[in-house]
């Protein structure tokens, strides 16, 4: 009822708001290619409530439509600055939850590229394999027409769901965001970083840009550029903030 009460404007105990991820270049830790949006959750009471927490009970009580508008609306009013006052040209990675991935997201998303006026190669909408596996012949068709868009989609989480490699083969993604419990402990384990590169060398074979989370020191950094990872995701080069420090950061190096 505090989820009601927030999405019908009412005052509540609980507030939703986002943060930024910078994503950054594997090769050049200065190169900012762009962020991921990320949902936070603070109630009065419960303190800091984790993300998926409150996507998954939205999509159980039938609020998960109304979180996606609520993070498209958000986005689209944060984000005004960053494209229209800095002139930035990156991208902006959006976690949809399940309850968006129907024909209506086309719309919405065409809405968010012409309310801020955000180039389509602004965006980059990140679906989990389990997603896809649900309904694998409809994402993908979706997927289609987010490309006609000129949006591109990434997978996430990849490696830590229940689909199969021929569903990943098939899916028509421009990414894949590599789970960081595959970049956990490659700096003590020869095995694990061989393990890392296979999967590297995977997305480059299917000509997949490959983004590595959760690239926490500087070993492990080291690592991952040796063996071709193309984008960073990780504590070691920024951890989330709120949009005006993301703002600051990226004035800072123009
Ligand atoms: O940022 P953090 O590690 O706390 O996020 C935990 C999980 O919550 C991640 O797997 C992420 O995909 C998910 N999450 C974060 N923000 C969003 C969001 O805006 N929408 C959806 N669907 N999931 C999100
Ligand atoms: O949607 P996804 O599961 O990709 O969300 C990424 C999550 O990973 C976010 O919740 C973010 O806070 C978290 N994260 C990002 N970088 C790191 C990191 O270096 N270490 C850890 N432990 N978590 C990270
Ligand atoms: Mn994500
Ligand atoms: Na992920």
């Amino acid at each position: 009822n505090g989820l009601v009460r927030f999405f019908n404007g009412e005052a509540g105990s609980l507030r939703l708001f986002l943060v930024y991820q910078p994503i950054v270049l594997a090769e050049n830790r200065h190169h900012i290619t762009g962020a991921e949006v990320l949902l936070r959750c603070q109630d009065d009471e419960l303190g800091f409530v984790p993300p998926n927490r409150v996507v998954d009970i939205c999509e159980r009580v039938g609020l998960g439509k109304v979180l996606g508008r609520w993070l498209f609306r958000r986005v689209a009013s944060e984000t005004r600055a960053l494209y229209c006052d800095l002139g930035f040209r990156g991208q902006l990675s959006i976690n949809l939850n399940p309850a968006m991935l129907t024909e209506q997201l086309v719309d919405d998303v065409q809405a968010l590229l012409l309310d801020p006026g955000l180039p389509p190669s602004a965006l980059c909408m990140e679906i989990t394999e389990d997603h896809a596996a649900l309904d694998f012949d409809r994402i993908n068709d979706l997927i289609g027409r987010l490309h006609q868009l000129g949006v591109s989609v990434a997978l996430d989480d990849f490696g830590t769901g229940h689909s199969s490699l021929e569903y990943v083969r098939e899916l028509r993604v421009d990414r894949l965001k590599i789970d960081r419990c595959f970049v956990d402990g490659i700096e003590h384990s020869e095995d694990k970083s061989r393990f890392l590169g296979s999967i590297i060398a995977m997305a480059q074979q299917a000509y997949m840009k490959s983004v590595i989370e959760g690239v926490e020191n500087e070993a492990q950094w080291q690592q991952v550029r040796h063996l071709g990872g193309t984008l960073i995701q990780g504590y070691h080069a920024y951890r989330p903030m709120p949009l005006a420090d993301y703002l600051a950061l990226l004035a800072d190096r123009q």
